[in-house]
């Protein structure tokens, strides 16, 4: 039996499909896998994104000229796009096909995609969006008319792609490509290394090397399995684990940054990182003399399967972060360059470029409820001031 990741391939190469574009979730790696593989020759295309509003632009342009473009992403991803669906392709009734890995409804174990998950389909209502749930066979088998459809009359559709879908029998067997094992590109050494540096941990070793130095620093790490690895190292009540909001994390830690006399470290990652960048501008722009921004580079979309980003092949997040104004950057590839990098007497903004191998340790979802992070933070936060400690 055809794998139901190849079914949906097949029909869409059928139904003309001829540009893919992606943005990684955990339950459609494998259709995303695929989907590179099929669509690495002209003239068929498969284009990774950073962030899901680039691929609404990306794939305007190509309806222009005549392609018939699909976009493949999580439904928190929706609240990335919504503007330019609606002011750029349905304003200029270009034809898009949405395939949307739709979380938080069924064997969902991440409670944060809860929210988004349940709302979407009335989200997509209010925004004149048809769309439908494929779950079985039978619906996944239907698609090919309604995508013939759309095309014809230049408008927009959402395909629901519950988890359930991928259940429905054979195995789809295609490795998902993984980050290259060189990991990120660095194009900048800092001093006194010469040449290209080698990262050498992976982020669970990053985290266990930084974490004995982060006592009395409010810590906003990023989603995913960085958090539950941190958690895992070992809780404090000063850690805010992200739950969900992908390219929030720089973000959120300014908010806090600008907000208490505390030293702030966001913990990000470079997946989330070049979903938004703009957020190292605004950082740059505020400045706070308390904010350490930490972004550990693996060069992949680690939590939803190693996928690789672009920081392994052409972006060196130390030279975005300097182009966006932030003065104090530094690389740092093992142990003791990073025990020196966060340790370092500083004043002013900081970003340290951390290269890291891909990889995740297994471990279990942070037990705690969000309502509670939420409070041991704030009440962290409003206790005793570094100063009168
Ligand atoms: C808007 C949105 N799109 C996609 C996802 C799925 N997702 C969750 S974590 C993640 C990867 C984050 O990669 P990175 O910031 O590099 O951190 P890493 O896991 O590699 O440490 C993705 C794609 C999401 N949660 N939200």
């Amino acid at each position: 039996m055809l794998s139901p990741e190849k079914e949906l391939v097949t029909i869409l190469r059928n139904s003309g499909v001829d540009l893919a574009c992606t943005l990684p979730c955990d339950r459609i790696k494998g259709l995303i896998a695929l989907l590179e593989e099929e669509y690495r020759k002209p003239p068929l295309h498969h284009i990774p994104l950073t962030r899901e509003e680039e691929g609404v632009g990306i794939c305007a342009g190509a309806a222009l000229a005549g392609r018939r473009p699909a976009m493949f992403l999580q439904n928190s991803g929706i609240g990335n796009m919504l503007n330019a669906l609606l002011s750029l392709t349905g304003f200029y009734q270009l034809p898009l096909a949405l395939f949307i890995s739709h979380r938080g409804v069924y064997k969902e174990k991440i409670a944060a995609q809860v929210p988004m998950g349940e709302k979407v389909p009335g989200i997509l209502k209010g925004a004149g969006i048809p769309h439908s749930v494929i779950s079985t066979r039978e619906e996944l088998r239907g698609i090919g008319k309604k995508l013939d459809a759309l095309y014809k009359k230049g408008t927009i559709h959402a395909f629901l792609l519950s988890p359930a879908v991928w259940e429905t029998g054979g195995e789809c067997r295609v490795p998902v490509p993984l980050a290259a094992k060189g990991g990120p590109v660095c194009t900048l050494p800092s001093p006194p290394q010469e040449g290209r540096m080698r990262p050498r941990c992976t982020r669970y070793e990053v985290l266990e090397t930084v974490a004995p130095l982060l006592e009395g620093s409010i810590v906003v790490c990023n989603l995913g399995v960085p958090s539950k690895e941190l958690f895992h190292l070992g809780h404090r009540s000063s850690y805010f684990y992200m739950l969900g909001s992908m390219g929030m994390a720089t973000p959120i830690g300014l908010g806090i940054a600008l907000s208490t006399e505390r030293e702030v470290v966001v913990i990000d990652g470079d997946g989330s990182l070049l979903m938004n960048p703009g957020s190292l501008a605004t950082a740059a722009y505020c400045a706070p003399d308390n904010l350490t921004i930490l972004a550990i580079d693996n060069s992949a979309y680690g939590s939803t399967g190693n996928q690789p980003t672009f920081s392994g092949t052409c972006v060196d997040l130390e030279r975005i972060a300097q182009g966006f104004g932030i003065r104090r950057t530094c690389k740092a590839a093992g142990k003791r360059q990073l025990i020196a990098a966060i340790r370092g007497r500083h004043a002013g903004l900081r970003f340290i470029h951390c290269l890291a191998v891909p990889g995740n340790r297994d471990v279990p979802n942070i037990p705690l409820h969000h309502l509670d992070i939420r409070k041991q933070v704030q009440e962290f936060l409003a206790g005793a001031s570094p100063a009168e400690k």
